[in-house]
Formats: C-alpha cells, structure tokens, sequence
C-alpha cells in the first residue's frame, strides 16, 4: 500500500500556521494566496512526493486551447481572469454571482496533495491550494431537492483557441452527485506549489476530485448550478459507449481501447516504470461507501 494515505480531516490535525510556514518558506507567491492553516498530518506521512512544478504545468489536457499536452501552457497566457465571476443558481436559497475575491476572502485555503489519475493512463502528485467544495455549497445554501451538482467552464473563444474548432461541444461541463461534491476530499483548487494556480491548469478556479479520473476535474469554472437531474458531461456526451458519469479511477473495467490496471507517472524520465493504479486511485477507505450496492462495471 505504498501509494495510500488517509486524509484525516479533523481540527486537531490541523498544523498551525506558523509551523506549516516554515516548512514552506521556500515557496514563493504565498503572500498573496492568504493560506490559512492546513496540511493534515498524514499528508506528511504519506508516501506521495509531488511531481515538479515544470511537469504539473507543461503537461496539461485543457482542449479549449488545443489538444496537444504542451498546448495550454502556450496559449492559455491569453486568458483574462480578473474579473471573475461564478455564477451559482439552480436549486439554493441564495443564487447569484459570486466574485472571485469575495469568494476566496470567505474560504480557508489549504494545501492538499492528491494522486491525480488521467483516463488515458498517466498520472502525477499535485499539491493544491484549494478549499473544500462543501463549503462554497454552504455558503449558497443547497435546498434538499438537490441531488446532483452541475459546472461549466467559460466559453470564450476569442481567448480559448481551442474553441474555435467544435473539438468538443462547448463549453466544457461536467457534475458530480450532490454526496460527491460535498466529500471532503473534493476540493477547488485556486494553487499548485503555493503559488496562483496556473492559466494551463484552470485559473482561476478548477475542480479537484481525486478518485475520478482527471477529466471530471473541470476547470476555469463560470457556472455552478445545483438541480435534481443527472448534468450532461461533456467526455460522455462525446463518447458515451467510453466515458461513464461516474468514472472513477478503477483498475479492474479496462477502458474501451485499454486497460486501467496500470498507469505511468509523468516527469519521471524515459525509463519510468509503470505503477499499479488503485481502486478509487488510492482513495478506497474514504470514499467506497459512496457507492455501496452499486456494480461499478456499470456505472462506469
Ligand atoms: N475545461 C476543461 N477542463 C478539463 C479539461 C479540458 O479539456 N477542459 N481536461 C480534463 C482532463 S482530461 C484532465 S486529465 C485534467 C488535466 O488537468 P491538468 O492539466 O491540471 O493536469 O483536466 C481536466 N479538466
Ligand atoms: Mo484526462
């Protein structure tokens, strides 16, 4: 179980600020990212060394600016991010839209160093900056008809390149079931290594589930819209037959065209070997019971 770590996300935890500071001093660009507390003991425990920034933000699947992994890092720079504005609506008591800063200003910024598992079979280590979903649902007030979460990512193709072609069906969406979003695990992400989180990784504000597959991790996110149906999501309706609206990471339902027992971590060089992929990526214990009586060939 070398690869596992268990994210106890209890106060006690917790490391203060000044401690985790200091640990981290080296990074630069935290000042501005008003980090908070963080950093869950296990994390520093845990087997799981974070791939290099280089890797993390030159490696990248980010269609609107084109398809090839070095792409995004080239043409995302024309991306405006300030202002930004989500809109949340659908089923809360309190729809609207929310500014970027206010949203950040009313959130706890942690670090949370997750395995991040591509469906075409790669992966990498990230440490994120990011707050819990559960609590920007909160702060929207999520009425119980909801059951399902759905995000869209922006739509402007003088700016997203890649939108120029109808590559996908654009924008970008994706959903998560109303359980999922508010797991703790599931994070938005607004950092990389302590820094801004880069415009190739979906500035200013990309979705982090860490036991999907990378593709539901939608990025550059302008909508959030809580409802009682199942969202469309744009890898299913692309290609139903390959991709589920479930996907999480499992080792045991091959792909279509190839199988998921096994995945290559990138950065590591030419001769890296593959390492086995997880159930769930490593996050079994925390998240299994999500999906208690449900045959996972399935929904896939
Ligand atoms: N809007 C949008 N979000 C997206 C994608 C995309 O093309 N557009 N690609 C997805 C896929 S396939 C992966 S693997 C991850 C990649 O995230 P990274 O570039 O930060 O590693 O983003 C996901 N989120
Ligand atoms: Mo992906």
């Amino acid at each position: 179980m070398a690869y596992r770590w268990t994210n106890t996300l209890t106060h006690d935890d917790v490391t203060p600020r000044g401690a985790y500071l200091n640990r981290r001093q080296i990074m630069a660009g935290m000042a501005g990212l008003g980090l908070a507390a963080i950093a869950p003991k296990a994390q520093a425990a845990a087997d799981l060394t974070p791939s290099e920034y280089d890797v993390i933000t030159q490696y990248n699947n980010f269609y609107e600016f084109g398809t090839d992994k070095g792409d995004p890092a080239k043409h995302a720079h024309r991306l405006t991010t300030k202002p930004w504005t989500v809109t949340i609506d659908g089923m809360v008591d309190n729809p609207g839209d929310y500014a970027f800063d206010d949203i950040i200003s009313k959130m706890t910024i942690e670090e949370r160093i997750y395995r991040f598992r591509c469906v075409e079979a790669w992966s990498m280590v990230v440490p994120w900056n990011g707050f819990e979903l559960k609590d920007l649902l909160d702060l929207a007030g999520v009425q119980s008809s909801a059951k399902y979460v759905a995000f869209e990512t922006l739509y402007r193709p003088e700016e997203m390149i890649g939108q120029q072609r109808p590559f996908l069906d654009w924008p970008y969406v994706e959903g998560l079931r109303l359980d999922e979003a508010n797991h703790p695990l599931t994070i938005m992400a607004t950092g990389i290594y302590g820094k801004d989180i880069p415009k190739q990784n979906g500035a200013p504000l990309r979705l982090v589930v860490p036991w999907k597959y990378g593709f539901k991790s939608i990025k550059s996110i302008v909508r959030i819209t809580l409802t009682d149906k199942e969202p469309p999501t744009s890898w299913n309706k692309a290609i139903a037959s390959e991709y589920g609206f479930y996907s999480n990471v499992n080792p045991e339902v091959s792909h279509p065209r190839w199988s998921q027992a096994s995945e290559r971590p990138i950065g590591g060089g030419l001769f890296t070997k593959r390492i086995p992929t997880l159930m769930f990526n490593g996050y079994e214990d925390e998240v299994a019971g999500l999906y208690e009586g449900m045959d996972l060939a399935k929904n896939f």
